[in-house]
């Protein structure tokens, strides 16, 4: 049945008895292939249905489908001809995890953080309108993205709409891990069997707006829908901001699916289908454990294990392990999530403490702003959240955090290139946005006892602290170099003369291999641990001007504002005569691929930072000659 879906729309061409064949296909081929590259498997098998049902009911591209964050729309790549994409899914120069504008006209819109589909559909709706068109959008939104503040201010925004626009509300009850908060409880309200079975067969969906009414029942709800509806109609908490609620519906049911999204056409204004699907369905593993097949590498398709065993601990795990230890000691201290308790190494100090473990929902802003309520009343608040993510609470962090200098410690995790997710997700920005920021002191650690010092040292400070550290395996080599943390210290590993590399956290690694290169082709070359990125080392950086020609600095993060030019402009203030030469990634959006792969075609590489430092470091000695 794949074999006959070419292109968008081909799925038309299907017997309504063949879609049963075609979704065990999809759910076939998914599990293969992610075996295979890795990927967001559990959201994808919970969609297939809904997916189909929205491929049958509207054409694409003219009718937009937006996809919240993205990672769920595997068979919607599949129905739009990217089935061979599947080969280098995630991969360097392959095919993106998430919808991409470039890569098909039938992805509306990109994505990859959550929360900003009903958003952008309300944008594409108004744009319609202005421009007299006419196509419908479909925003797919799930229960764990409904979490997020900006999905509220979009539906309270869309509510006076008086033209189509609906909203797909897929859930399943769960975020990456179990879903939390009142929406969700609401939600959970409106599954139950009673309403469920009981309007299902009668009134199944609320069709207060629906033009074309027939069943008698619905005309006496309509009649008497302000007395009796609170008891009798689900949804009243959209219903009553104005939007048209239809649900529950059974999201692997694809012709209730269809006639369902078919009333929701016809909707004049905003409309919300309340899908309930599965999370992992049809594979067992993944229907058992949603949360451990959310997003997973490689795995055999037989247990459901990783193809390869995680070996060491990862910098993560010496987070979750060191905060566990501290909040031993002090009891004072708390911890927060967006909703990521396992990727941000919490999921111990959820057992140990749950009194002092807060998962706010995928809600960076408020759970920034809530850290500072925290800090403000007397407590030690560690709010650890992924480098992208944090994005999302700028002002949060100046308004609410550093103007009141108030001991919030960030624990900035997948801080660099995280490699397969591609540009969404990489967390490279985050040493100019926090080294912009007055107050705030930015630190990132060098190997695994470096961040269980620094997270120790941020818990002692007075006022905020950002710690940041990479995904994947802790560096466990150079113990040796662990000389306490001092504030704005950074610390001198291989004192020489005339090139002096200066790196920060993660880049160490990649230093050493740098400097190993230089000094092979017969340079000499200091190599020092910044440590603080905020602030800057001045005093070290005065002693290297005065014995020192050129200064590398070595970051993962972009060059515009970061640790580089801070040391550029530092340099450049005093008059030295040193060159500085700042080693980072370009003003521009790194895709996916493997982070060697993306260090190299950034000229992030030992080789590449070997051989600029050698090119400069000539240039200025022949220079000086003439
Ligand atoms: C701003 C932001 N924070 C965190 C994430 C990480 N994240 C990706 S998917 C997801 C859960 C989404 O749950 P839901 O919307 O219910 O979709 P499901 O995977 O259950 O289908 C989270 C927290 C993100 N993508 N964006």
């Amino acid at each position: 049945m794949l074999e006959r879906i070419q292109k968008e729309n081909d799925i038309k061409e299907l017997n309504p008895e063949e879609l049963g064949q075609l979704s065990d296909e999809i759910r076939q081929f998914l599990i293969e292939k992610i075996s295979k590259s890795g990927g967001h498997l559990a959201s994808n098998l919970g969609v297939v249905e809904l997916t189909m049902a929205m491929h049958l009911v509207f054409q694409l591209p003219e009718d937009k489908i937006i996809w919240d964050v993205g990672h769920q729309s595997y068979t919607h790549k599949l129905l739009t001809g990217r089935k061979d994409g599947f080969d280098g899914l995630r991969k360097y120069g392959g095919m993106s995890g998430f919808p991409k504008r470039k890569e098909s006209a039938c992805d509306a819109f990109d994505t990859g953080h959550s929360s900003t589909s009903i958003s952008a559909g309300l944008g594409y709706v108004q744009a319609r309108d202005l421009k007299g068109e006419d196509y419908s959008v479909v925003s797919v939104i799930g229960d764990g993205s409904m979490t997020g503040g900006m999905a509220y201010e979009a539906l309270n925004n869309a509510s006076a709409l008086e033209t189509n626009f609906i909203i797909v509300l897929n859930d399943n009850n769960m975020s990456i891990s179990e879903n939390v908060g009142g929406m969700s409880k609401y939600l959970a309200g409106l599954r139950t069997a009673d309403i469920y079975t009981g309007l299902k067969k009668g009134v199944t969906y609320a069709l207060h707006r629906v033009p074309v009414v027939g069943d008698s029942l619905i005309e006496q709800i309509r009649k008497t829908k302000s007395s009796i509806k609170q008891l009798m109609v689900p949804g009243m908490f959209f219903e009553d901001m104005g939007i048209t609620y239809f649900g529950p519906i059974p999201g692997h049911n694809i012709a209730v699916l269809c006639r369902a999204l078919r009333e929701a056409r016809k909707v004049e204004g905003p409309v919300l289908l309340h899908v309930i699907t599965e999370k992992g369905k049809g594979y067992e593993p993944a229907e058992k454990r949603p949360d451990k097949f959310h997003g997973i590498g490689p795995f055999r398709i037989e247990t459901g294990e990783p193809e390869t065993p995680k070996k060491k601990d990862t910098y993560t795990d010496v987070f979750g392990k060191v905060l566990c230890d501290e909040a031993k000691k002090h009891p004072k201290v708390v911890a927060i999530t967006a909703a990521m308790a396992d990727g941000t190494g919490l999921g111990k100090f959820r057992q140990l403490y749950p009194g002092r473990f807060f998962d706010v929902g995928i809600a960076e802003a408020h759970g920034v702003t809530f850290a500072a309520g925290l800090a403000a009343g007397g407590i030690r608040p560690v709010f650890a959240v992924y480098s992208s993510f944090l994005q999302r609470a700028y002002d949060q962090l100046i308004h609410d955090v550093a103007l009141q200098n108030l001991p919030v410690v960030l624990a900035v995790d997948r801080a660099g290139l995280v490699g397969s997710d591609g540009e969404t997700h990489q967390g490279i920005f985050d040493l100019s946005y926090l080294s912009s920021i007055p107050n705030m002191t930015v630190m990132s650690p060098k190997h695994k006892w470096e961040l269980a010092d620094m997270l120790r040292f941020a818990l002692e400070c007075r006022g905020p602290v950002a710690v940041r550290y990479p995904r994947g395996e802790a560096f466990d080599r150079y113990e040796e170099f662990r000389a306490p943390v001092e504030y704005g210290k950074s610390e001198m590993l291989y004192q020489e003369s005339k090139i002096a590399v200066l790196c920060v956290g993660h880049m160490f690694e990649t230093a050493l291999e740098v400097r190993r290169l230089l000094k092979e082709q017969g340079y000499a070359c200091t190599l020092v641990n910044a440590r603080f990125v905020k602030p800057i080392d001045e005093e070290m950086i005065d002693g290297l001007c005065r014995t020192h020609r050129l200064i590398a600095t070595i970051e993962e993060n972009v060059q515009t504002g970061g640790y580089g030019e801070h040391v550029m402009e530092y340099v450049c203030k005093k008059r030295y005569p040193a060159e500085v030469l700042p080693l980072a990634l370009p003003d521009d959006y790194v895709e996916h691929g493997s982070i060697l792969a993306l260090r190299k075609e950034t000229g992030l590489d030992a080789a590449s930072m070997a051989e600029k430092i050698r090119g400069l470091y000539c240039h200025i000695v022949s220079e000086r000659l003439l």
